[in-house]
């Protein structure tokens, strides 16, 4: 939820000339609406990670809660974990699929957190708050973007009809948004009372964490930038975004404060709470309102990208689409700690908590290090390309051909020395790409990936330099 990016050309049209006269001011890559990223270097070799059993999860039917010695994780235990509050903000039309994965994975490491959704209820043993209950309650019983809100509460989210809910997996358009969708309307109401709630269960904590249940976050990897950071100074860390010039923390991406900030924002809120609620009525995204929050209650923000990140794993473009590396660009995301990924589905999610919890368990409990994106690729990526997936969709788009089977098409991407990944999709459309790609599940499709081309790519990257926390 958060940002949509579909909300009319008009509006897209408007993020992106500012978007573009921001890049030029700033040097810095405005993410998502505008251009996407950009490629790297390489200085290590893998460490490759071993075949080791994740952490044994629990039985479906006991959700495990922090504090059962049984269940506590070495994840929960790492330096800065509780100083920590993670907090996950979903909704009613996506809640089945996408926030129960995280009870059984994520959560698990954080010895803080707390849900936010559209209804206050009690969910396998969590307490999910409602993030509306202090949005001021005339705009609650009369403001059309409230309907959703009115009949869950009267109903529960059974109320919710089957076209409401967040479309079947696979669909492509489960990646952007739905501002169609009736949660995604209340969903910019949620975020400054979202804020203040939060500060009032956890007054004390040193740092906040903002995510959605669609975003992973690398916990170890965080807690070692937030190690670098005062947690006394005002901090509003996030993926730069911006529209009619207002920059802000994309929620998807994640984002981070510090307790100072928290404090100086919600005083703010206070003292501004209808005029924020004004401005909410006429915007469509929330963490842009938060965004102006933060900015009038005096609170810097941190441009954060590459170190979040506005998709998922498999689209990161570390090369141009021709294979070649982007050169006389400042921050190859390559180079760059990793800590958050977005448009994650459950499936992915607890893949990549696993990973991290095996990649935990081989580093040194008191300092853990972190993961480069260059790290990640030879960890997690390439060792995912090394079978060819069904119903999976690298997002090769160069050079069509129609052929028989499946290894025709492979055999077309070996010939051609640059070719690193092929798909085949129904009726015989073989693509390849020059760029590496894990890309994301779809139906119909079957894709396979050259290996030990992969190897060659990330060891042949130009090297880094001492690029480090932001
Ligand atoms: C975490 O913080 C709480 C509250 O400050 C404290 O009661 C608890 O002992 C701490 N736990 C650990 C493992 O440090
Ligand atoms: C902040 O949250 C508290 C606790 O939920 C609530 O009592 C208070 O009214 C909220 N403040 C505002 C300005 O909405
Ligand atoms: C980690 O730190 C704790 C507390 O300082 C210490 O008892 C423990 O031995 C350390 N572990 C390692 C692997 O160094
Ligand atoms: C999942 C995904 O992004 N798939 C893309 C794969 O590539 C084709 C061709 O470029 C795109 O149309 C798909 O959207």
């Amino acid at each position: 939820m958060g940002l949509t990016r579909r909300r009319g050309v008009q509006q897209r049209t408007i993020i992106i000339a500012v978007c573009v006269l921001v890049f030029l001011f700033w040097q810095t890559p405005i993410l998502s609406y505008c251009t996407n990223s950009n490629p790297g270097t390489s200085e290590e070799s893998p460490s490759y990670i071993s075949d080791e059993k994740a952490p044994v999860l629990p039985a479906e039917e006991k959700i495990p809660r922090y504090g059962d010695a049984k269940y506590e994780l070495p994840c929960s235990r790492l330096p800065g974990a509780n100083d920590t509050v993670m907090i996950i903000k979903t909704g009613s039309t996506e809640f089945t699929d996408k926030l129960p994965v995280h009870l059984t994975t994520t959560t698990l490491c954080y010895p803080n957190y707390l849900i936010f959704s559209d209804h206050e209820e009690h969910y396998q043993g969590q307490h999910i708050i409602d993030a509306l209950q202090d949005v001021s309650p005339d705009l609650r019983a009369s403001h059309p973007d409230f309907e959703l809100y009115r009949r869950i509460n009267e109903r529960g989210r059974a109320a919710l009809a089957a076209e409401e809910l967040n479309r079947v997996p696979g669909d492509p358009s489960a990646w952007t948004g739905h501002t169609d969708n009736p949660g995604w309307k209340l969903d910019k109401w949620k975020f400054l009372p979202m804020v203040n709630r939060t500060y009032q269960e956890y007054p004390d904590k040193k740092w906040y964490v903002f995510v959605e249940a669609d975003t992973y976050i690398l916990w170890a990897s965080l807690l070692q930038w937030l190690k670098t950071m005062d947690h006394n100074e005002p901090h509003y860390h996030g993926n730069q975004m911006a529209i009619s010039g207002d920059l802000f923390a994309h929620g998807g991406s994640g984002f981070i404060v510090s307790q100072k900030a928290m404090k100086m924002v919600v005083d703010h809120f206070y003292e501004h709470k209808e005029d924020i609620e004004r401005f909410t009525d006429i915007h469509w995204a929330g963490d842009c309102v938060l965004g102006k929050a933060y900015r009038e209650s005096g609170v810097p923000f941190t441009f954060s990208w590459p170190v979040l990140q506005t998709d998922h794993p498999g689209l990161i473009p570390y090369v141009e689409p021709d294979g070649q590396v982007v050169s006389g660009i400042k921050k190859r995301p390559w180079c760059f700690p990793t800590v958050s990924y977005h448009h994650v589905d459950a499936p992915v999610v607890e893949d990549l908590w696993k990973f991290e919890q095996q990649w935990i368990g081989t580093r040194d409990e008191n300092d853990t290090g972190f993961l480069r994106h260059h790290d990640f690729f030879a960890q997690y990526t390439i060792p995912r390309m090394v079978t060819p997936k069904t119903d999976w969709d690298n997002v090769s788009d160069q050079n069509e051909a129609v052929v028989e089977t499946f290894e025709d098409c492979r055999q077309l991407c070996e010939k051609d020395s640059g070719c690193k990944q092929y798909s085949l999709r129904e009726g015989g459309v073989c693509r390849m790409s020059y760029a590496p790609s894990l890309g994301t599940k779809a139906d119909g499709v079957r894709s396979g990936w050259m290996v030990d081309r992969m190897w060659s790519l990330h060891d042949n990257m130009p090297g880094c330099t001492d690029e480090g926390w932001l």
